[in-house]
């Protein structure tokens, strides 16, 4: 096992709002940063999260709110940090393509490449393309079908440019042997496959990395060129090394994070998923810099068919959503309801089905009748542990495990969420049937005190064990049950999850 975990999400544009989609992927990237620091220590773990700032997209915005793009990405960015703090996102760092930090770095990774390269990784050339502005891509006139962007659906627009280019197709077969030798690379493995048969398929076309300044001004100014900006996609994925690390006098890149005893892993979407699992690699591993080793690309939240997206303006607000079920409820609903990877449809009233069903029923209940019965048996002071019948041995020795078989589903790359949210329940569940077919009030009523005592401790100890798995999903619900069953005392409060009534 790695002794440090490296963890990014992608880094957003501020071309609007946060919707559910930046919210989803980022919960998720919380969730086991928080999982792996309870395993490698919160020293060990990194986890970055920021915005992308320059290019087209982001030029216009600006225009069309009459302010300088500074200005304007200023304004915006303050959403995306409000919102991971109301969101309870625990990133150690945030970065913003448009800090010197970054700036300087991009810069400096260009020099290496063009310098070292000596023409053959960077290079000048015309070019003439079909090019799709809010995708910021260009496009062969066979993808572009009907001038359409194969993307977006959107019109592309006919330019001819001098511009300088990446010579990616050097390195495709490098990249088609390493995806091959590391089947956790590209996960899941659809996507894994996906990427392999395009590769596989299609020679590499060269990467476009710059844009003249006259048409575009937004951006980081080539090292070697006064009439270019980096193109924003360039300059976006370097974010994940310039947060990080250095170059030395010598161009070796130096990090903390980014070494080979670290596991560091990229969550995005499946939107761009080419862009992190073919150009990104390609760009590392001309600067000398090792893959990272595992780039997730999870599925799409839609609204009826459609993905949700800025651009199509069908999105739902991560703050209403917050503020009217519960930051935790709303975390554990983007993880629960649709297996990490696949598409899923959103609705309020899936929202309202999970927190009525497994929140409030399942473990609401499990956690406000024990409180109940230490208060009224016992006075509010947590019993001692007792001699437990069959049954009770089943389910402490279920509990003791559940730590490790969460650990065991998320330590794969496939960071299967779902599926330990389900085993956590398992347990919960367990539980509740036990307390049902035990019938604890009449250990009470028939004076069975060794009995109820221990009776009630296995079920502390089932919440206790279950609060330890839970915390990196619902920090917060598992403070305050801490908070409730202390050591020696509780301390009841109302319940967790009063139910919603439709
Ligand atoms: O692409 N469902 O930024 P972006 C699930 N700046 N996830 C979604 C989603 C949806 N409907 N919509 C967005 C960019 N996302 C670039 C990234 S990284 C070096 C540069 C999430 O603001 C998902 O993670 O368009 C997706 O990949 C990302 O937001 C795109 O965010």
């Amino acid at each position: 096992m790695a002794k440090k975990f490296y963890i990014t999400t992608p880094i957003y544009y501020v071309n609007a709002s946060p919707h559910i989609g930046h919210s989803y992927t980022t919960i998720a990237a919380d969730t086991l940063a928080r999982h792996m620091r309870a395993s490698l220590g919160d020293e060990n773990v990194w986890f970055l999260t920021g915005t992308d700032e320059h290019g087209q997209k982001i030029k216009r915005a600006a225009d069309d709110q009459s302010l300088s793009p500074q200005e304007f990405v200023d304004k915006v960015v303050v959403q995306f940090k409000d919102l991971w703090v109301k969101l309870g996102i625990s990133n150690n760092d945030f970065i913003r393509t448009t800090e010197d930090r970054h700036i300087v770095f991009v810069q400096k990774a260009l020099e290496i490449l063009y310098n070292d390269g000596k023409g053959d990784i960077i290079y000048k050339d015309n070019y003439e393309g079909l090019y799709c502005t809010p995708c910021e891509t260009f496009w062969t006139p066979m993808q572009a079908e009907g001038q359409l962007c194969p993307d977006c659906k959107r019109p592309v627009e006919k330019i001819s440019e001098v511009n300088y280019f990446f010579r990616t197709s050097k390195y495709q077969q490098w990249l088609i042997d390493h995806i091959r030798k590391n089947p956790f690379f590209i996960r899941p493995e659809v996507r894994r496959n996906e990427v392999l048969s395009f590769l596989t398929l299609n020679p590499l076309n060269d990467l476009c990395i710059s844009r003249p300044r006259e048409r575009l001004n937004w951006g980081i100014p080539l090292p070697f060129s006064q009439d270019h900006v980096a193109y924003v996609w360039f300059d976006a994925l370097i974010n994940y090394i310039s947060a990080v690390g250095a170059f030395d006098e010598k161009g070796n890149y130096r990090s903390a994070w980014w070494q080979d005893d670290s596991q560091v892993v990229h969550l995005v979407g499946k939107d761009i998923l080419r862009h992190h699992a073919v150009y990104w690699p390609i760009m590392l591993h001309a600067l000398g810099i090792r893959p990272p080793d595992t780039i997730f690309a999870h599925g799409w939240w839609l609204m009826g068919e459609n993905k949700m997206s800025k651009s199509r303006g069908n999105v739902a607000s991560p703050l209403e959503m917050a503020d009217k079920y519960g930051v935790d409820t709303y975390r554990y609903f983007l993880l629960r309801d649709v297996p990490f990877g696949l598409d899923g449809n959103f609705s309020e009233d899936a929202i309202i089905r999970r927190f009525n069903a497994d929140l409030a029923n399942d473990l609401g209940n499990l956690v406000f009748r024990t409180l109940t019965m230490i208060e009224k048996y016992y006075g509010g002071v947590v019993p001692e542990q007792g001699t437990l019948d069959e049954k009770g041995r089943y389910i402490a020795s279920e509990a003791k495990d559940l730590h490790e078989h969460v650990a065991a589903i998320l330590g794969v790359a496939d960071f299967d969420f779902g599926s330990a949210l389900e085993k956590i329940w398992e347990v919960i569940n367990l539980a509740n049937k036990y307390v049902e077919e035990t019938k604890p009030w009449n250990l009470a009523k028939e004076n069975k005190v060794k009995e109820l005592e221990a009776f009630i401790r296995l079920l502390v100890e089932v919440i206790r064990q279950v609060d330890i798995c839970l915390y990196p999903f619902m920090p917060r619900t598992a403070e305050s049950i801490r908070g409730q069953i202390g050591e020696k005392m509780i301390s009841k409060g109302n319940p967790l999850f009063p139910r919603i009534n439709l």
